[in-house]
């Protein structure tokens, strides 16, 4: 077994450390305060080949595999949780193209993602479909050349942004779940309006997509969405031990300034147990993550290993924000320093790309022999 990372490796997360500490870290409390999106950031991301990793050169990427991505999406996220969502927006599509996709969908569609030049979505969660993805009520319904979709979709990271992407809906009400259907859409179209609040709510009112950007039959949309939430969750599963991270960091350091009852707060034991608590979680999701991310490399099935990694990683970075939060008191609490966003960020982690609860369904079913995890 071998725990080192290649050269080529290092080189691409260092890339991204250096990126994050210098472009994205001066604003990230501004841009987290008044809710910022920042395109000159996404479009450089593009630029330095964040997008590509998992991309084959004939498609514009690099083809530096599931591990870059891991490592890259751990650097951005430990200094702002929400540009690592920018890198999933755009990495969702694009690996759904390269897998569902016909040869001229990836064509047109995957170069522009994985530059950039589209800001990406994947559009599955609605009002009444969370974590129960068959219960989506968006339909598609063929009317000549297009697929009409009619419903909305709310939570949609990018919601407000993004220029074309992937959407789930019910071609075949009557199937359950063997009736929905993927897309790729440009939502450059009349059809679609856009409601600009927390919640990023898309709505389609006779939203035309070509029946030449469905991906795959009619009826394979579960399935496939199924395949591209495990892609993504991986990247969640990254940005979660960039928030361990940054929270420890920052608990570390406080424990070393802090002095109260004539010493370094970092001397009492209680705070020892928290720091060593911080560690030793964080480091055992890394090394969860980093087998998961392996596994993709080798085109080996993954499903169950990523759900652990994730579920690790997400309850290791809100052990680490908790902590954090005891240990800086006050200056852990006051929106004025960072621990308070590591602590929101934190929580959003075991609320994504299948909570920590599906996480564990899909871990203890997959243990129990009712539900086959990795297929
Ligand atoms: O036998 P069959 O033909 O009916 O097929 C079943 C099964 O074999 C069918 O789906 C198939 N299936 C799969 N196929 C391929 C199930 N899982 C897979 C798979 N992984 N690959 C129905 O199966 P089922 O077991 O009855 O499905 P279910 O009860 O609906 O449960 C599945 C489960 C709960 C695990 C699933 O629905 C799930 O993962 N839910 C969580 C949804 C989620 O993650 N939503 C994320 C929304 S997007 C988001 O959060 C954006 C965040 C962006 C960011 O921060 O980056």
């Amino acid at each position: 077994m071998d725990f080192a990372l290649s050269e080529e490796l290092i080189a691409v997360r260092d890339l991204a450390s250096e990126f994050a500490e210098k472009e994205i870290a001066p604003s990230a409390a501004k841009d987290d305060k008044e809710k910022n999106f920042r395109p000159d950031l996404v479009k450089k991301m593009g630029e330095l080949g964040f997008y590509g990793t998992m991309i084959p050169e004939s498609y514009g990427g690099n083809g530096l595999g599931f591990l870059a991505m891991v490592l890259v999406t751990e650097e951005i996220a430990r200094v702002h949780s929400a540009m690592r969502v920018a890198i999933n927006m755009q990495i969702g599509p694009a690996l759904t193209l390269l897998q569902f996709g016909t040869e001229e969908q990836k064509k047109k569609f995957i170069p522009g993602l994985v530059s950039g030049e589209t800001i990406g979505c994947f559009a599955i969660t609605e009002p009444d479909a969370g974590s129960d993805v068959a219960a989506l009520r968006t339909t598609a319904t063929q009317d000549g050349e297009n697929y009409l979709l009619n419903g909305s979709k709310l939570w949609i990271s990018n919601g407000p942004v993004t220029t074309g992407g992937l959407v789930y809906a019910y071609t075949d009400k009557s199937q359950k779940h063997h009736g929905m259907s993927a897309f790729y859409a440009d939502w450059n179209q009349s059809g679609l309006s856009r409601r600009t609040l927390e919640t990023m709510e898309l709505i389609f009112d006779n939203f035309p997509i070509p029946v030449a950007n469905r991906l795959g039959n009619e009826g394979d949309g579960f399935k496939i969405c199924m395949w591209q939430l495990n892609q993504t969750r991986l990247n969640c599963a990254a940005g979660a031990l960039g928030v361990a991270r940054a929270a420890k960091e920052a608990a570390v350091s406080y424990c070393n300034q802090r002095v109260q009852f004539g010493q370094k707060i970092g001397e009492f034991q209680m705070n020892q147990d928290l720091i060593a608590q911080m560690v030793a979680h964080e480091d055992a999701a890394r090394l969860l993550v980093y087998r998961a991310a392996w596994l993709a490399d080798q085109k080996q099935p993954n499903n169950l290993e990523t759900s652990i990694g994730k579920y690790s990683a997400a309850e290791a970075a809100n052990f680490a924000a908790d902590a954090a939060m005891k240990i800086l008191g006050a200056y852990g609490y006051s929106t004025e320093f960072p621990v308070e966003r590591y602590y929101r960020d934190a929580k959003s982690y075991q609320i994504v790309e299948g909570s920590s609860n599906v996480q564990k369904m899909i871990i203890a079913q997959d243990a129990l022999g009712y539900r086959k995890a990795n297929r």
